[in-house]
């Protein structure tokens, strides 16, 4: 019998557990609690062959002798390569239907309240005024996606269909039906410079941490149908440059934001990003990982490693993603 073990950090490990342990009748599952606590023997633990994990405690790994894969329970694996400790072992992340629906809906759902001008409305509403602004069909309006992979390409196709023309920038060259390809450092400011509004789903990495400053915002297009460039963030919060992004929606830089995602998670309630009527903020929700179905991947990994087959979406660790 195989044990695994779940390690969530914040989330309630209760259902994960059930859904698993259905999936996964014949093995064993365990899940420490969310402090990081587990109420049962060293021993057990020490018997862990595959990690299952959300923002695992460095120290985990020294009592798991006997682990042989990990796998994260979301698509970004920034919270295991972030651990200097984290042992060289095959690194899977999700990948799923459902989780790539979700960042579609908040993706379109985004794109379409700044291409309608949601936020200007709801201060005329605020003002108890009745007044129809000039809105651009959304044929006239870029929507530039950073991050053409998995999420950025299925957002990427939904976009398409919505009207809007659609281009993407990735690390090496892609060929994505209806989307006008940008790759490289050497193609980043055209892609920028050919944006309206501009969608991050790239991961958190060395390479692209940080790069969201008022340096790139400054290259986005500034004279378009909009009326100044709409920054939409659901990859990772340490991409960004919060007082960056503040200064830039205060002075026109930007128009407008949506951000789904923060350097520091909970949002600070100190932080002014709270204030600005310009930026929609949702808590790290654009797609969020589905306890009853994502243990669905996670028990035909296990089945797949325990009869001698590769992982599937194995994480590159030299990339970073
Ligand atoms: P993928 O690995 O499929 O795609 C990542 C994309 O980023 C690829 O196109 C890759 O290029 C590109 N990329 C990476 N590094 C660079 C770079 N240095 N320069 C240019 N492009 C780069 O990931 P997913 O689409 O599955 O997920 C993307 C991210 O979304 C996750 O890492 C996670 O951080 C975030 N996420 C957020 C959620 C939320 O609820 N807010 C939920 C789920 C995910 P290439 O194609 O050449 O490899
Ligand atoms: C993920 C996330 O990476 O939820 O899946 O952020």
């Amino acid at each position: 019998m195989t044990t695994v073990l779940l390690s969530l950090a914040v989330w309630n490990p209760a259902r994960w557990l059930t859904s698993l342990q259905e999936r996964l009748p014949d093995e064993k599952v365990i899940a420490l609690e969310p402090d990081g606590s587990f109420a049962g023997t060293d021993a057990e633990l020490a018997e862990t062959e595959y990690l299952v994990a959300w923002k695992p405690q460095a120290e985990l790994f020294a009592r798991l002798p006997k682990l042989k894969a990990i796998l994260s329970v979301g698509a970004g694996v920034d919270h295991l390569l972030d651990i200097p400790t984290l042992p060289d072992l095959p690194i899977a992340r999700i990948v799923d239907p459902d989780l790539t629906n979700r960042m579609v809906e908040y993706v379109a759902w985004q794109a379409l309240h700044h291409l309608r001008l949601g936020p200007s409305y709801q201060a005329l509403q605020r003002a108890g005024q009745w007044r129809a602004l000039p809105q651009p069909a959304a044929r006239e309006v870029t929507v530039g996606i950073m991050g053409l992979g998995v999420l950025g390409i299925a957002s990427a196709e939904l976009l398409i269909q919505l009207g809007f023309r659609v281009t993407g920038w990735s690390r090496r060259a892609k060929d994505v039906a209806g989307v006008v390809g940008y790759h490289g450092d050497g193609q980043l400011r055209a892609f920028l410079g050919d944006t309206d509004i501009l969608v991050c789903l790239l991961p958190d990495t060395p390479k692209t941490r940080g790069m969201l400053s008022a340096k790139l915002f400054g290259q986005l297009r500034q004279d378009g149908p909009l009326g100044g460039p709409i920054l939409i963030n659901a990859g990772r919060g340490r991409l960004q440059n919060e007082a960056d992004i503040a200064a830039a929606l205060t002075n026109g830089l930007l128009r407008g934001a949506s951000l789904d995602v923060f350097a520091e998670e909970p949002l600070p309630a100190s932080s002014p990003l709270w204030k600005l009527d310009n930026l929609f903020i949702t808590p790290h929700v654009a797609s969020v990982s589905d306890p009853a179905v994502l243990p669905r991947l996670i028990a035909r990994q296990v089945k797949r490693m325990e009869a001698g087959e590769e992982l599937q979406y194995l994480v590159d660790r030299s990339a970073g993603y």
